[in-house]
């Protein structure tokens, strides 16, 4: 993993790119240091504030292996398994499971040649390219040049961080720099199905991401946004999943305040997850949840709906894309109708042309103001889809994915009405002032 230094050169040829008398090591870490500032301007980076619960003394392992619910997930292969089964019995019954096999041809997993995907082959492809790392306060992206987040995970130091920084980025697939990486991976014949594809490529909300980052990093507990399903195809390390049914819990019961979560993933398995295995929980009638540990070659794939939280117990380097599919779209409908208002009205123009037995769906169904308290029970369960509830909270959900959403409209490209702050659930700015501060505002680390 180390190839660091390569570009250090003497000191007296560094000084003359540095400030005088900085080091290399000094000039890299004060752009870390730089990105931890903005992405947790909580935490004091010279005090120590990123490593003090001491998250990286803990043996992650020793709780993983003790974990009682791995059983409820079922792993399918695609050389067992039709796309039409795999629809029946997972798909249409948001019925999570873990797909093996299928990413056997992908460069990016191959370890035999160029396409192999590593912190160290992406620093060698990408030396200078950033790489999101994280969002500041005000909901704009932190990033970091690839050699930099190269030594980030390679120091000993750094990586004592209780949740350190992860590399999240949605925009790698359409830069002239970084959009080779498309051709390192496929998308499974089992999810070729991508409704938002009809909104245009300019205007379709954010939908597919490079993911790599260290032990501890991972995504605190959400529902991913707009009804969306989601595949995650692991190309190395371990990650730990933790999922909890469509309607079975409240946002204020699975995320609750008051009992010290900061929003990190690490925190949220530390402090929440074991109240979800109790007797105490299982008393209120709430669900255990499916634990998971994916492998590499491993894709797991999350129906909309479903709560879940992710932790990498190793460095991990990931693929992955949500989609909306004609098995939920009803859900789909509903929610980015009432979220995106604009995009929804282009998107059903060109449904009406190209799936027209869709665009016939959409215009069926109830709007939420039209629908009594009272019978929102029965509208949502005379169709195949979830609650109004769930839906509401997918819409309210604050996650990354949402805030990429904002990150383009904020350059111009979307149609995001509204963005929030990874610190604010309550916070909703309005975006026409936001665009103004984006244009005036620079948002990367040099
Ligand atoms: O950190 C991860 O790999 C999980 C990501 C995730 O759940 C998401 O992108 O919605
Ligand atoms: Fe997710």
């Amino acid at each position: 993993m180390r190839n660091v230094d390569r570009e250090c050169g003497t000191t007296a040829e560094r000084r003359g790119k540095y400030r005088s008398s900085e080091t290399h090591e000094e000039h890299v870490n004060k752009k870390i240091h730089a990105a931890k500032r903005r992405t947790r301007s909580e935490l004091s980076v010279r005090q120590g504030g990123w490593a003090k619960h001491g998250y990286a003394y803990e043996d992650a392992d020793a709780t993983s292996r003790s974990l009682k619910h791995l059983h409820a997930i079922e792993r399918i292969s695609v050389k067992t398994t039709t796309k039409e089964e795999f629809i029946e019995r997972f798909e249409r019954t948001r019925t999570p499971c873990v797909i093996t096999d299928a990413m056997e041809d992908w460069g990016c997993y191959k370890n035999d040649g160029g396409r192999f995907w590593s912190v160290d082959t992406l620093a060698e492809r990408f030396r200078e390219v950033k790489f999101k790392v994280g969002t500041d306060d005000d909901g704009y992206p932190v990033r970091l040049k690839m050699k930099h987040i190269q030594h980030y995970v390679n120091d000993p130091v750094h990586m004592r961080d209780d949740s350190p920084m992860y590399a999240f980025d949605g925009s790698v697939f359409d830069k002239p720099e970084t959009k080779s990486l498309l051709e390192d991976f496929k998308i499974p014949d089992w999810f070729e199905e991508d409704l938002f594809k009809h909104v245009g490529a300019k205007r379709r909300p954010p939908y597919r991401w490079i993911v790599f980052g260290p032990p501890r990093s991972g995504s605190s507990v959400h529902v991913d946004p707009l009804a969306t399903s989601a595949w995650n195809a692991l190309i190395s390390g371990r990650k730990r999943w933790a999922l909890y049914p469509p309607r079975s819990v409240d946002k204020a019961t699975i995320k609750p305040r008051g009992i010290g979560l900061d929003g990190e993933s690490v925190t949220w398995f530390n402090k929440m997850y074991p109240r979800t295995t109790t007797e105490e929980w299982k008393r209120q009638g709430l669900p255990p949840p499916i634990d998971v540990i994916q492998h590499p070659g491993e894709i797991m794939f999350v129906p909309d709906g479903w709560w879940h939280a992710v932790l990498n117990l190793d460095h991990t380097m990931a693929v992955t894309q949500n989609f909306s599919t004609s098995a939920r779209f009803d859900a789909v409908w509903r929610i980015t109708r009432r979220a995106r208002p604009k995009m929804s009205a282009r998107w059903l123009e060109k449904l009406r042309r190209v799936r027209p037995d869709l665009a016939e769906v959409a215009d069926a169904q109830p709007r939420r103001s039209e629908v009594s308290a009272g019978e929102q029970t029965s509208s949502t369960s005379s169709s195949s889809s979830g609650s109004s509830d769930t839906e509401a909270e997918a819409e309210d959900e604050v996650m990354t994915k949402e805030r990429e959403t904002f990150e383009r409209a904020a350059g111009g490209g979307g149609d995001a009405s509204t963005k929030r702050t990874r610190t604010g659930d309550g916070l909703i700015a309005d975006l026409a002032a936001e665009k103004m501060r984006a244009a005036s505002k620079s948002m990367d680390i040099n």
